[in-house]
């Protein structure tokens, strides 16, 4: 993926009247999934996979406003961040900026988040959602550690934890206790919504 390839095509997509989400769901992220896979397969290497994802960030800078052209209705605190050992955060950019998008107030911790980083910011920010993102297998544990924690802080009960991220699964989500799954960003919006509204 080439950077400015990657932002006229957008710009282009744009232009012709396609939605946002559809552009992100059908183009970008499809387009990241060939990269994994010709990572795995050893036909790329790092180097390339780097610079795929820094064209899909500014390709997904230019839709970032327009997925944020919802009605603003600040209607819960969401604390989200990629767990402890991982960097990836392209999927939990996406599902901030939806979120965003939806009228939730954001605390986006970015990568590498400890578990004490979850919990002390879950404290002083009152939040009563916590979102986890992982895309490594080595991490995934990570994220039932940190539902651990919330146990013995006394907090599992005040907060209900969404996760997600390529590796993650329903039945995993159950495993370790989360209260919800997004299988994309979307999906993971959607739940969020639901427990609001009830
Ligand atoms: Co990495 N990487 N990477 N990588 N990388 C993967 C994940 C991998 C599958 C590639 C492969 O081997 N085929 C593989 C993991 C294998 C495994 O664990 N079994 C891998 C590896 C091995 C690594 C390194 C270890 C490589 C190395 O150093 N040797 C290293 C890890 C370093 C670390 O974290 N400690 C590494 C590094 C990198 C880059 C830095 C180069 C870059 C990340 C840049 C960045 O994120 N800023 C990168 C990239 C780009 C990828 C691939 C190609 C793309 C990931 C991505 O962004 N996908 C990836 C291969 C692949 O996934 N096919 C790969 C698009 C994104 C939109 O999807 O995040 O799943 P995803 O988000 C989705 C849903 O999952 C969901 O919504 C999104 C869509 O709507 N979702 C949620 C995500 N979080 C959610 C949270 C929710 C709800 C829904 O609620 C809270």
């Amino acid at each position: 993926m080439k950077l400015e390839e990657s932002k006229s095509l957008v710009e282009q997509a744009l232009g012709e009247g396609l939605e946002p989400l559809q552009i992100l769901n059908q183009a970008m992220i499809p387009a990241l999934q060939i990269v994994g896979e010709k990572f795995r397969k050893d036909e790329i290497f790092l180097p390339e996979v780097m610079l795929s994802a820094r064209a899909f960030k500014s390709a997904f800078d230019l839709l970032k406003p327009r997925l944020l052209e919802g009605e603003y209705q600040p209607r819960a605190k969401v604390v989200i961040g990629t767990v402890f050992g991982d960097v990836h955060d392209i999927g939990k950019n996406i599902v901030c900026a939806l979120l965003e998008g939806n009228g939730y107030q954001v605390i986006d911790l970015g990568v590498n988040v400890s578990a004490e980083k979850f919990i002390s910011a879950l404290r002083t920010e009152q939040a009563e959602i916590l979102g986890m993102s992982t895309l490594l297998t080595t991490t995934m544990p990570e994220m039932a550690r940190v539902i651990q924690a919330l146990e013995k802080e006394g907090l599992r009960d005040k907060v209900k934890v969404i996760v997600g991220g390529a590796p993650v699964t329903r039945e995993y989500a159950q495993q370790i206790g989360a209260d919800g799954y997004g299988e994309d960003a979307q999906q993971g919006v959607e739940i969020i919504n639901q427990w609001i509204e009830k």
